[in-house]
């Protein structure tokens, strides 16, 4: 009888343990703009078998991709209140929010790709990620995204091109008020809306790295690609803080290792994917045209005083321009 007792008490105490198991196992949700299979989407399934590997299977990520969760903007909106746990957008759509964002977007900061990644690998990276922390937002990592260039149905040859051109541009205060400063009329609008903005002739063209301009179709649609390499501003993965504040010791350090040991994978997927939209493009036909990059530089440096009225954040600047 005491052996049955035992039993039952056993049997129960596993079956409530499975229970405790699966109530506390989490799928969380990732709202990601760019197609599935992009560098992005990919990394972030990464960082979900890590964490997941971490965690005992406690917690997985479901990434939603192609904006089918929403804009930039809106799931900003969201992940702030909880109702998305992560989220991956690009760095100038968050500068109103953490105006440390701001530094890596703004033009002609980054010599090239390996300066970029010196400093947003090391000390310089963290703090403008963790600027983000006092806004409901967890900058987890930095994902590589190229450098942006203007794609245009008219060829774009020199900055007076741009005079009066609709130019598509993030839902960003920041890339408004760069290409006024070029002399284009900016059009901020969800990057989703681009291709059927230049079908439509809504705008005249908008700007964006090699991977973007082909994935998007953009380029089968605005057919000369102007190589102002103007900014490399990156991409961002997001937790939410209050889904954040919620986990162990641990588990903060198994989310935070999980998204930065997602980055060269990352990275050597988005190598791949620059290659393979070049050659896209280039075969498709479109004109790639370079330009001097003096004029677009000399016409955008006002930013720099307009948009870093914060000391602390010049003095990022000027570290960032330093790192050799
Ligand atoms: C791409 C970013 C994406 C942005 C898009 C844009 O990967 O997050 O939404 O630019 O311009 O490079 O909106």
């Amino acid at each position: 009888m005491k052996f049955a007792k035992k039993l039952v008490l056993a049997a129960l105490a596993g079956a409530l343990a499975l229970g405790t198991a699966q109530v506390q196992a989490r799928e969380f949700r990732a709202a990601e703009v760019q197609p599935p299979d992009y560098p992005t989407v990919k990394a972030i399934q990464f960082t979900s078998e890590q964490l997941s590997k971490a965690t005992n299977g406690k917690y997985t990520i479901k990434v939603f991709p192609s904006s089918q969760l929403g804009s930039e903007k809106d799931t900003i909106e969201q992940i702030k209140l909880g109702a998305i746990e992560f989220l991956r957008v690009s760095a100038g759509t968050l500068n109103t929010i953490c105006p440390a964002m701001t530094v890596p977007v703004l033009p002609f900061v980054f010599r090239d790709l390996e300066h970029q990644h010196k400093v947003l690998d090391g000390p310089i990276g963290d703090e403008i990620l963790a600027d983000c922390d006092a806004h409901g937002m967890i900058g987890l990592a930095f994902y590589d995204s190229g450098s942006r260039s203007f794609y245009t149905k008219n060829p774009v040859r020199s900055m007076a091109d741009l005079k009066g051109l609709k130019i598509r541009v993030q839902q960003s205060d920041v890339w408004v008020a760069m290409m006024k400063l070029l002399g284009a009329n900016p059009t901020p609008m969800p990057t989703g809306e681009v291709f059927t903005g230049l079908k439509t002739g809504l705008i005249d063209g908008a700007e964006n790295n090699w991977p973007t301009y082909q994935t998007s179709h953009a380029y089968e649609v605005a057919k000369f690609y102007t190589l102002s390499d103007h900014s490399m501003s990156p991409d961002v993965l997001l937790m939410s803080k209050k889904v954040y504040d919620g986990f162990t010791a641990e588990e903060k350090a198994a989310v935070r290792k999980a998204a930065k040991d997602s980055v060269p994978y990352m990275r050597k997927l988005w190598a791949e994917l620059e290659e393979s939209s070049k050659a896209i493009i280039l075969k498709s036909g479109v004109e790639v045209i370079t330009v001097d990059k003096a004029p677009f530089q000399a016409a955008m440096k006002p930013l720099y005083d307009q948009f870093l009225p914060d000391p602390k954040l010049k003095d990022m600047l000027n570290r960032i321009i330093d790192t050799k």
